[in-house]
């Protein structure tokens, strides 16, 4: 077992280290004060090349693999989870998904403009009456001669409102659930795509934009058509996958930044005539948060390296993304609580890694979710096998 990276992968680190402090970090607090998204931020990360690192060098990228991605995410996660959701979504859930799914055409046009910055995508499913049950789904994607005609609403679609190119997904059967299911690749100039940003203030992610679209029978062409019609839940969720990936690998970047301040701060802080790091009770905090940061980065490392290595990841990343935004939120919690009164405001930053980490325990599949993705695989499907199994049937079973 080999637990160091590559010389590439380290050099991908370094990459998005430097990237993270000197592109990402300087407007961090302000975009969340001021609840902005900014693309120059987004065109310099472009141009320094992370957009595009797990794409072929045909389409301008550098053939990274998971491993190298997941570092990316932990270092812009470290210092923005806003800019890390932002990446999470361009890269894992539309790039990545349409590297997985699209035709020749679709990825020619594409993928080197998202690889690049140059466009932005966005991955529109969530509806207001489907957000955990996806598969129920109402928007509807309706034959039209040779082509098809969408109509519904979608909320809570990061990046909505900067997008390019959306991946919407739409049924033809609701009855049908899943199998109903077809993904569509929409240029957001197509006639009757429309999106305002979301109404209400958002509790984290605040520098993130997030929008709600609304399809007016938007007609597309069956060149739009990504996978086969039917095929759209497992596009989405075989998505999903590249996308919990970056939320796992984020939280494991927030719960780092929330270890070293903790850390600075315990070194600097004096009461009781002592640093209170040397208090018994904040060395068992940091301890704690510590040995959870390294299982997490650990269960991150290994979700990405397996789908490197097998191409299949869903029950290893669900499991990552579970024990790792729970992991950083309650990170979080114990760092706003040994900060004491600083912790509370905004002049110290892990009253915003609060407020992001309950995001990431919430988005791209709540925890609750997570946990039903890593039982189904445990229990696998129901044989219809009546009777318990004999008491020593497992034993000597390693
Ligand atoms: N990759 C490819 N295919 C997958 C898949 C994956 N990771 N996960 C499921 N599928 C396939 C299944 O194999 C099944 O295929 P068949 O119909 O051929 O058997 C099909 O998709 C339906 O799967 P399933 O029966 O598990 O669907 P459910 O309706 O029970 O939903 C959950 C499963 C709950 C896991 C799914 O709805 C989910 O992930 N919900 C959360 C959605 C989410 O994350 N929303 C956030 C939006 S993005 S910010």
């Amino acid at each position: 077992m080999d637990f160091a990276l590559s010389g590439r992968q380290r050099a991908v680190q370094d990459l998005a280290r430097r990237a993270a402090v000197e592109v990402v970090a300087p407007h961090a607090r302000e975009s969340d004060e001021r609840g902005e998204f900014r693309r120059e931020v987004i065109d310099e990360l472009g141009r320094r090349g992370l957009l595009a690192a797990p794409l072929p060098s045909q389409f301008g990228g550098s053939d990274d693999d998971n491993v190298a991605m997941s570092l990316v995410y932990e270092e812009i996660g470290r210092v923005d989870s806003s800019v890390r959701g932002f990446l999470a979504v361009q890269v894992g859930l539309v790039s990545q998904c349409l590297l997985d799914w699209g035709t020749e055409e679709q990825q020619a046009r594409w993928l080197p403009l998202l690889g690049s910055g140059a466009a932005i995508g966005c991955y529109c499913l969530t509806e207001p009456e489907a957000g955990s049950d996806a598969a129920s789904i109402s928007t509807s994607a309706t034959r039209d001669g040779d082509g098809w005609l969408l109509s519904g609403d979608k909320h809570w679609i990061t990046n909505g409102n900067a997008a390019d190119v959306a991946l919407v997904f739409a049924t033809s059967d609701p009855s049908m659930r899943s199998r109903g299911i077809t993904a569509f690749v929409v240029p957001t100039d197509t006639p009757g795509f429309e999106r305002e940003k979301m109404p209400g203030r958002e509790l984290g992610h605040r520098g993130s934009d997030h929008a709600t679209i609304r399809l007016r029978e938007v007609r597309v062409g069956n060149d739009a058509l990504l996978g086969k019609p039917g095929e759209g839940f497992k596009v989405a969720m075989s998505a999903l996958d590249h996308g919990r990936l970056g939320v796992a690998a984020g939280a494991v970047g927030v719960h780092q930044a929330c270890l070293d301040a903790c850390v600075e701060f315990a070194r600097h802080r004096r009461q009781f005539g002592r640093r209170i790091g040397d208090f018994e009770m904040i060395q068992a905090a940091l301890a704690d948060m510590s040995a959870d940061l390294e299982a997490s980065r650990l269960l991150v490392r290994r979700a990405a390296w397996l789908r490197d290595w097998t191409g299949s990841n869903t029950d290893a990343v669900s499991t990552a993304k579970l024990f790792a935004t729970e992991a950083a939120a309650r990170a979080a919690d114990q760092a706003v609580l040994l900060h004491g009164g600083r912790g509370y405001s905004n002049q110290f930053p892990v009253e915003r890694y609060f407020r992001d980490t309950k995001g990431l325990q919430i988005y791209e599949g709540t925890s609750h979710i997570q946990r039903i993705v890593v039982a189904r695989h445990l229990l696998g499907r129901d044989d219809g096998a009546g009777s318990v199994p004999d008491a020593d049937r497992n034993v000597g079973r390693p």
